[in-house]
Parts: structure tokens; C-alpha cells; sequence
């Protein structure tokens, strides 16, 4: 088969709604032009999601940077003397969740590095103490690889410790962690932290319970094209199983201050190819995020375009993409967002993290593209 009769087969399928397989996600990663990847992709977004792009009010918490793991790519860790270590105390993280309310966040994303000193019972304990006075924060906490941990610490069934963090407040789980499955990638960006099998066992077993979660895919380092494929394949195979997914979200590496600091940093036509051929891949996933502070402003912007269709949140605190070189602004307002929307030629819609639009005023429903927004500050 030529090429031009390959990629027309291929976008006959995708806009007929039908699924690609390895050699199809293989061939539109190698040979398709960006458009066609973004043409395929945003006919995938507006049958999923039509013109809407989703954002929400979050706030981040990484309660330690202090890690037992030394993966490569990472440079947010610190060693336990480190001077550049830090836990929080009960104090400044009760401090932070006041901040999250007062700035009318509907979520707390909390991740961290695996303190070498910690017991279970801290982390179990940062969940309860937020929840305890903050019931109305939705709680996305921990990724697999902390899940993992949490198991080798207690030797308890992980099923059992997720009961015990939602009786304490967990709503649901981020999508960290992830990397890249393959062991020929894996082995050598964290060698010793969770591998692909446990990362998607976790997350099985918190569809099970009937909690969601997000996925991600840390490209740009040392994977292949295939690795990346395989990735995506692995996810969409769960996700037949579970249902439980949310949203994928494409994870560009960031050089700075890591082992790997000789890779450059994807471009940003690298960044809107991964994106859309995730959307093109995924078509069982509901969302695609174009995380602003990973892709910055621009193109996160213009990734709404090129399959997703949903820029999370106001951020605020974050880390780990600034350790490791990122230079976008530490949050965005509400406002800011959804001017990027609208002139992205999207409808802004709050979410929370289970996706339920939230109306904070009367007849914010009615806010269309062009109207220029003076609410939802917070
Ligand atoms: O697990 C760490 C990645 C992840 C670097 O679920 C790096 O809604 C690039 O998972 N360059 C944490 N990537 C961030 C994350 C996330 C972000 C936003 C929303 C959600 C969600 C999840 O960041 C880590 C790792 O895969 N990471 N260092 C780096 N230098
Ligand atoms: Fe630790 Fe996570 Fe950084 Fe790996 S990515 S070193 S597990 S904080």
C-alpha cells in the first residue's frame, strides 16, 4: 500500500469512528503531517466534546520533595539531607488547603516524593486533616507509584488501603507516575519505582472500587516512537476493562536540573503531534489535557485544536515542572483561563474533577466566545 492510500484508509476509519491498531498509531506518528494528525484529532474532540474546553480552580500540594527514588528525569527530589529537602509540617499544609478555599478551588492535587522516614500513617494523615476541615475540596492525591509504596511500607492489600484513604477523604487518583511502560525505557529512566504492570494494577484496582483517575505519558526523553504507541495501547486496553479513566494527559520532558539535561526539550510541533495522535488513540478516553504549565500558554492553546479538550486548572504552587526548567507563570485566574479559551475559539466551562460543571453565578451558563468575562475571580 502507498502512503497516501495507507493515511486515506486511516482517516476513513478514524472518521467513520473505528480503531487503529499498533502499525496505524505507528504509521500516523512517522508519516502523517501535522495537519492531518490535528484534522483526525479534532474530528475525535467534537464528537467527544464538541466546542467546549474544560478548566477547573485547583490548587497543588507537594507535601515533601525528600525521595527514597532517583528517577532521571526528575528534578524536583532531594535526598534526605539535602538542604534543598523539605516536608511540610501539619501546619503549612492545613495553611495551604485554607488558601485552596479562600481561593474557591474545588480541588487539591497532591503528590510528592517518597520520604525515606515517613510512615503510611503521614500521607493517610494528610488526606484526613484536609478533609476534616475542608469537606467541600475534592482530594486527587497520590500516584500509582506512591499507592505502590504506601503497599511496600504496610505489606497490606492496596484495595484495602484505598478504602481507608476515601473513609478519610480521597476523591480520586492522578495520573502520574506513568512514564513510559516499556522496561527497555523504563529500566533506565526509574529503574526501581513501580513498573508498568503494577502502575496499571493500581489503577485497576481503584476502577474497581469505583474511584477515578487520569493517565499520563512522559514523552520527549529517551523512548522511541514505538515506546510511545505501545504507552498509549497499554492505556486504551485498561481502559476497555475499567472505564475508569478520566483524562490522558501528554507529559513533555522538561531538561533542566535533571541527569538528562543534554536532551533538548520537545518542540512545540512534537507536543502538538503527541497530542492529537493521543486523542486519535485513545477513543476510549473521555478528555485529552493540554496541561498549560507543561506546554505553556501558546501552545496549550492552540492544542485545543489539536484534540483536547481541557486545560486543567489554576495551578498555583507548582513545582515540579519549574525545578525542571518550566517558565510559565506559577497560576493562571479563572479569568485568564477562559480568555485563552475563547480565543482558542472555545466555550470555557468550569468543571470539578469528575467533570460536573459548576455554575458559580447565576446565568454563567450563557457566557459565550467573545463575551468578555469579569467573573469567576477568585
Ligand atoms: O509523575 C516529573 C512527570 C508527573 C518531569 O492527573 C516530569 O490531572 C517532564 O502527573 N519533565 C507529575 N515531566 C505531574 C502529573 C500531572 C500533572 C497535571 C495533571 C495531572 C492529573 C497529573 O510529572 C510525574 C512525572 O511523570 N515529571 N519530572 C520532568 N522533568
Ligand atoms: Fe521521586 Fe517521583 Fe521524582 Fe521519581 S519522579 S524521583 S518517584 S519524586
Amino acid at each position: 500500500m502507498t502512503q497516501s492510500t495507507q493515511l486515506k484508509k486511516i482517516r476513513e476509519k478514524v472518521f467513520a469512528g473505528q480503531r487503529l491498531d499498533f502499525d496505524e498509531g505507528l504509521f500516523l506518528h512517522d508519516q502523517a503531517d501535522l495537519f492531518d494528525l490535528g484534522e483526525m484529532a479534532n474530528q475525535v474532540r467534537e464528537r467527544k466534546n464538541g466546542k467546549t474546553a474544560y478548566y477547573n480552580v485547583n490548587v497543588h500540594l507537594n507535601p515533601t520533595n525528600i525521595c527514597v527514588y532517583r528517577c532521571v528525569f526528575c528534578a524536583f527530589r532531594a535526598d534526605l539531607k539535602s538542604p534543598k529537602g523539605y516536608r511540610m509540617s501539619d501546619g503549612e499544609i492545613l495553611e495551604r488547603a485554607a488558601e485552596a478555599e479562600a481561593r474557591g478551588a474545588t480541588e487539591m492535587h497532591i503528590v510528592g516524593g517518597l520520604h525515606h522516614e515517613m510512615p503510611y500513617d503521614w500521607y493517610l494523615n494528610i488526606v484526613r486533616i484536609i478533609h476534616q476541615a475542608h469537606p467541600k475540596l475534592h482530594l486527587k492525591a497520590f500516584t500509582a507509584v506512591e499507592w505502590d509504596w504506601f503497599a511496600r511500607l504496610t505489606k497490606r492489600p492496596l484495595k484495602e488501603l484505598m478504602q481507608e484513604f476515601r473513609e478519610a477523604g480521597l476523591g480520586s487518583i492522578p495520573g502520574g507516575g506513568a512514564e513510559i511502560f516499556h522496561p527497555e525505557v523504563r529500566d533506565i529512566l526509574c529503574e526501581h519505582k513501580a513498573d508498568a504492570e503494577a502502575w496499571l494494577k493500581i489503577h485497576q484496582e481503584a476502577h474497581e472500587l469505583g474511584i477515578k483517575s487520569n493517565a499520563t505519558m512522559l514523552y520527549g526523553s529517551i523512548e522511541k516512537p514505538m515506546h510511545r504507541i505501545d504507552h498509549l495501547l497499554r492505556l486504551r486496553d485498561l481502559q476497555d476493562r475499567t472505564g475508569g479513566f478520566q483524562t490522558f494527559i501528554p507529559l513533555a520532558f522538561h531538561p533542566d536540573n535533571t541527569k538528562l539535561s543534554h536532551i533538548k526539550k520537545p518542540d512545540a510541533i512534537t507536543d502538538l503531534r503527541i497530542m492529537a495522535l493521543s486523542r486519535i488513540l485513545l477513543d476510549n478516553f473521555p478528555h485529552i489535557k493540554a496541561y498549560w504549565v507543561m506546554l505553556g500558554i501558546r501552545t496549550a492553546q492552540v492544542a485545543l485544536s489539536f484534540g483536547a479538550d481541557d486545560l486543567d486548572g489554576t495551578v498555583v504552587h507548582e513545582k515540579i515542572y519549574h525545578d525542571a526548567g518550566s517558565d510559565t507563570p506559577q497560576e493562571l485566574s479563572t479569568m485568564d483561563i477562559r480568555r485563552l479559551i475563547q480565543e482558542a475559539g472555545r466555550i470555557p466551562v468550569e468543571r470539578d474533577t469528575l467533570y460536573h460543571e459548576v455554575l458559580r453565578e447565576e446565568g454563567q451558563r450563557a457566557f459565550r466566545i467573545g463575551e468578555r468575562l469579569e467573573l469567576n475571580q477568585v
